[in-house]
């Protein structure tokens, strides 16, 4: 049948993963922690909420409802502030090179992300437009590696789940596409996301002829 292409946001499409990181960095230090780097690696495709639960487990912390209330607010304000300086040039090397040739094939595109500020950020970046439309975390109760946000992409762009093609950083993610029959294509280290179908380091090492299969297939 007709394909449908699903792209993840961070991590695939920009790299706001730095971003989140300071953010959740500069509340760790705050409340008398530190948090590094690898340890952002688990918050990965993960929401919002589960990842300041993971935070206040690194840092053995305990509050109450309304403080966790308060710290994703203020959090969020950070990470915004980092968006809000977004350009064309946070696209991710290679990227804007396939998304122009599947839409000048008429491709239907959708994003399937996790984040509740997909929408500013592909404004930011000047990709809105590209898509057709748009599941993040504002659409979905269940997270990755439920595949909600996957499945919601699908019937919008009205493309079986076995015709939709996900591309995706995040170890639950490609578990999502994978377990309902969507082709999985893994952004990242071949042997962390070794249960995709396909693996690339970067959208530079995808070329047209490989999209072209995809398409065809
Ligand atoms: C992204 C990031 C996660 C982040 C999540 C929610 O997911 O990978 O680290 O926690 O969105 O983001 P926000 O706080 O903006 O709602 P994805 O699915 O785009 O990789
Ligand atoms: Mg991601």
């Amino acid at each position: 049948g007709k394909k449908g292409f699903i792209f993840d946001l961070d991590g695939v499409i920009v790299d706001t993963a730095g971003f989140h990181y300071l953010a959740w960095r500069n509340l760790a230090n705050e409340l008398g922690f530190e948090f590094t780097e690898e340890q952002n690696e688990l918050f990965k495709g993960v929401s919002r909420v589960r990842s300041l639960e993971i935070l206040l487990e690194i840092g053995g912390v305990k509050a109450t409802e309304e403080q966790k209330e308060g710290w994703l607010v203020s959090k969020n304000e950070e990470y915004l502030s980092y968006i809000a300086k977004m350009t064309e040039n946070d696209i991710l090397p290679g990227v804007l090179k396939v998304l122009t040739y599947l839409k000048e094939k008429n491709i239907p595109m959708a994003l399937g992300s996790a984040s509740k500020n997909a929408q500013p950020i592909l404004k930011r970046v000047g990709l809105f437009d590209l898509f057709d439309c748009i599941v993040d975390g504002n659409h979905v109760e269940k997270a990755k590696p439920d595949p909600e946000v996957f499945t919601l992409g699908a019937e919008e762009l009205e493309v079986e789940y076995t015709d939709a093609i996900v591309f995706e950083d995040s170890i639950a993610g490609i578990q999502a596409a994978n377990r309902v029959d969507m082709v999985s294509v893994g952004i990242g280290d071949a042997k962390v996301l070794h249960e995709a179908d396909y693996n690339f380091n970067d959208f530079t090492e995808i070329d047209t002829a490989f999209l072209d299969q995809l398409i065809n297939a």
